[in-house]
């Protein structure tokens, strides 16, 4: 009721990954983020994005990262989900441009049940971690991919600082609310502020990221600035942006899309290729950049290191 289905075959040339660009991953990423973006843009923004100082140099690299094709930053940075900005694809990176300068300084809580709340500044937030890159795959609900070199830390590494009670089951993200920002929240299309929420224990999985940058730099505002989630076996709507309010709860939270239309989100959300969504197949989905479909693979490809998570749960019924 809330996702007009888009026909992929509307991205525009632009937006395909430049295979020569990615062949030498690695090297290209360990190089300075000045060239990184230089290789990266059209000559046109060049210029004007080599002005960003805003670098992550020196990423620890992570024994998680997956070695497909990295998704190009122009497809990344341009083609997004952010509701608080327009229910379109496009208009997150027209209308947040300034997001991430306007919204400082920026402030997080942490709360609920747990003996070290706090609220921080940005920066006194992410400080005491050690920053990392991981190339993960990422599905949105809708049926597209994309493979993006995220920067970031655990999330629990965090909530080890936050100390947790025995009572904290579950952990709730909450989303800035200021529509003056946030042209989306003018308009009823979800209970705003969006909020999503982890069991403590999918909260606490190694493979769970705080993300404050792509490509080797901060987040842009259409990405989620300045600190989102990035939860890689789960659809992409799990993964909230501008992340104020982190809380610690016993009960399940209710999700902004729980709300929306219970039927066709849950809260667990899992990718799984055998739940079809009600109103389409999730077998399979489109890798941005790629012309044909390709198998939705369970738990997006990290059986692995999650499928204990949900040992003995019916996940048809936990959607
Ligand atoms: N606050 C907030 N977080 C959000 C969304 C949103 O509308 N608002 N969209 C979600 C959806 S549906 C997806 S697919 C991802 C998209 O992330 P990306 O644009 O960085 O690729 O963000 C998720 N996080
Ligand atoms: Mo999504």
């Amino acid at each position: 009721m809330f996702f007009h289905k888009k026909r992929l075959g509307e991205l525009a040339a632009s937006e395909i990954t430049d295979q020569q660009v990615y062949v030498n991953r690695r090297q290209f990423l360990n190089r300075s983020a000045t060239m990184a973006t230089a290789s990266l843009l059209p000559l046109s923004l060049a210029n004007a994005t080599t002005e960003v100082e805003a670098t992550f140099l020196d990423l620890k690299q992570s024994a998680y990262s997956t070695d497909d094709e990295l998704t190009s930053y122009d497809s990344v940075t341009s083609y997004n989900n952010f509701y608080e900005f327009g229910t379109d694809k496009a208009s997150p990176a027209l209308l947040a441009t300034q997001f991430p300068d306007k919204s400082k300084p920026w402030r997080v809580t942490i709360e609920g049940e747990c003996d070290k709340p706090g609220e921080y500044d940005y920066d006194d937030l992410i400080r005491p971690f050690t920053l990392e890159e991981r190339v993960y795959r990422f599905r949105c609900v809708e049926g597209w991919s994309m493979v993006i070199p995220w920067v970031g830390f655990p999330l629990a590494d965090l909530i080890k600082q936050a100390q947790p009670n025995s009572r904290a089951k579950y952990v709730e993200f909450t989303t800035l609310y200021d529509p003056e920002q946030m042209p989306g929240q003018r308009r009823n299309v979800l209970d705003w502020p969006y909020t999503e929420g982890l069991r403590i224990d999918e909260a606490m999985n190694p493979l769970t990221l705080l993300s404050v940058g792509l490509y080797g730099k901060e987040l842009l505002g259409q990405n989620g600035a300045p600190i989102r989630l990035v939860v890689p076996w789960k659809y992409g709507f799990k993964s909230i942006k501008s992340i104020v309010n982190i809380r610690f709860v016993e009960e399940m939270p209710n999700s902004a899309w729980m709300k929306a239309g219970p039927r066709e989100y849950g809260f667990y959300s899992n990718v799984n290729p055998n739940v079809d969504h009600p109103r389409w197949s999730q077998s399979r989905e489109r890798r941005i950049g790629e012309f044909l479909k390709r198998k939705t693979d369970m738990y997006n490809g990290y059986g692995e290191q999650v499928s204990a998570l949900y040992t003995g749960m019916d996940l048809k019924k936990n959607f």
